[in-house]
């Protein structure tokens, strides 16, 4: 009797897309200080008496050091900086238009199928895996199905920072048993709109991008660069320190549906303390179920949330004097872009991988959620 060996599963085309507004760590902090200001100058009175709290001023050297952040690309500018708004301006599309994260979706979808050589006849599955989707239904996904003309399926997901390698897992839990042959994964992270650009603590944080992969079984790929994921491995901890609060039931419960609990809030030291030995556990324990020392792998994609928190997992999986191109960081110029920061990462910083070196993806945040995925160069 002759057993059938389990396929072997590959990514083969990555993509990135990069919104072409940029705002510098100097732009947004005289912008939020100016707004602190007049703000502080309106509600005087109201301040001395102590009815209201004074705004707080924010600094670039504080941004900086804590998070490694200097700038960030944003999908749109001016509103972001105009402090008689303090949110971007985006435009109102009509529903028989492309929805624009349908639409930096395909961006960043065309290039990963590029880079893997396929087309759109090769692809039966569509994930759009983010933080947040533009909308409840119908699907992202589908959208963007219909209009690459992709038979099969298509869905969308939300795990916040770990979206998409959850994303990823779901790819290939489906190509293991058969039920995909290539799938599309696509991240379209409009973070900004989400952000409370009124507050201090959080106002340098998020940036805008777009990510996707190409996932399929090795016997269809033609890539000259492609990986395999030798294993895959989730971890959830509930945990109130990462929310937003925005959603559909803020019509019916009478709350302010823009209030401050409704955009992204943490708290952001408890964070950092909370998920980093998660994060470090997580990935021994995953390395160490394939037989791998944290030494063996050659590069870390991490989640792109915050330096001092990569740098000390990092540390605490290889001790001191780790090269900066054991792993890479994005986090400088693109800020935190939610689930897409380890995918930009894997994306820039992958080419030179010598063939059977390992790498492994791992994002870690709110939830709180850890997804990483262990690849080996072919
Ligand atoms: N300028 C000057 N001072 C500031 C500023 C500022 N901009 N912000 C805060 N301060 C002050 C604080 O108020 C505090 O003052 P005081 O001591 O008087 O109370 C002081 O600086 C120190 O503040 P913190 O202790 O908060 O500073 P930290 O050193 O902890 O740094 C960070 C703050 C950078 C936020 C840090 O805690 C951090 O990055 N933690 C990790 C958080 C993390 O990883 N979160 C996951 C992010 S969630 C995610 O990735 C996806 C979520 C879904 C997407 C959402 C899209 C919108």
């Amino acid at each position: 009797m002759t057993t059938k060996s389990s396929p072997k599963i590959v990514i083969s085309g990555s993509g990135v897309w990069t919104p072409s507004n940029v705002i510098t760590n100097e732009e947004l902090v005289e912008s939020y200080n100016a707004y602190a200001e007049k703000f502080n100058s309106d509600h005087a009175s109201d301040i001395a008496v102590g009815k209201i709290e004074k705004k707080p001023l924010s600094s670039v050297r504080f941004i900086e050091k804590t998070s490694g952040i200097k700038a960030r690309y944003v999908y749109a500018k001016e509103g972001i900086l105009d402090i008689d708004r303090m949110r971007p301006k985006f435009p109102e599309r009509k529903e028989e238009e492309l929805s624009i994260q349908a639409e930096i979706g395909i961006f960043a979808a065309r290039k990963a199928m590029a880079a893997a050589g396929k087309t759109a006849a090769d692809i039966d599955a569509v994930i759009v895996a983010g933080a947040y989707t533009q909308r409840a239904y119908p699907a992202i996904a589908i959208e963007i199905q219909n209009e690459l003309g992709i038979d099969g399926f298509g869905f969308d997901m939300l795990v916040a920072c770990s979206a998409a390698t959850f994303g990823l897992h779901r790819a290939y839990d489906s190509l293991k048993s058969g039920s995909t042959k290539c799938v599309l994964a696509i991240n379209p992270e409009l973070n900004t709109p989400q952000v409370n650009f009124c507050d201090r603590d959080s106002h340098f944080i998020f940036g805008d991008v777009s990510t996707a992969i190409i996932m399929e079984r090795s016997e269809t790929c033609t890539s000259p660069n492609s990986y395999e994921i030798l294993s895959t491995k989730a971890l959830t901890r509930f945990s109130n320190n990462i929310r937003s609060n925005f959603g559909h039931l803020s019509y019916v419960t009478d709350v302010d549906p823009f209030g401050w609990d409704k955009f992204f809030h943490q708290s952001g030291r408890i964070v950092f303390e909370e998920v980093s030995p998660i994060a470090v556990k997580h990935i021994s324990e995953h390395l160490a179920s394939l037989d791998l020392k944290p030494r063996d792998v050659k590069r870390f994609w991490l989640h792109q949330a915050n330096i001092n928190m990569n740098n000390m997992v990092i540390k605490q999986l290889l001790g001191k004097d780790v090269e900066e191109e054991t792993i890479p960081t994005i986090l400088d110029r693109y800020g935190n872009t939610a689930s897409a920061g380890s995918i930009i990462a894997f994306h820039l910083y992958n080419n030179d991988l010598k063939k059977g070196a390992i790498g492994m993806i791992c994002s870690f945040g709110a939830g709180y959620s850890v997804g990483s995925l262990v690849l080996r160069k072919r």
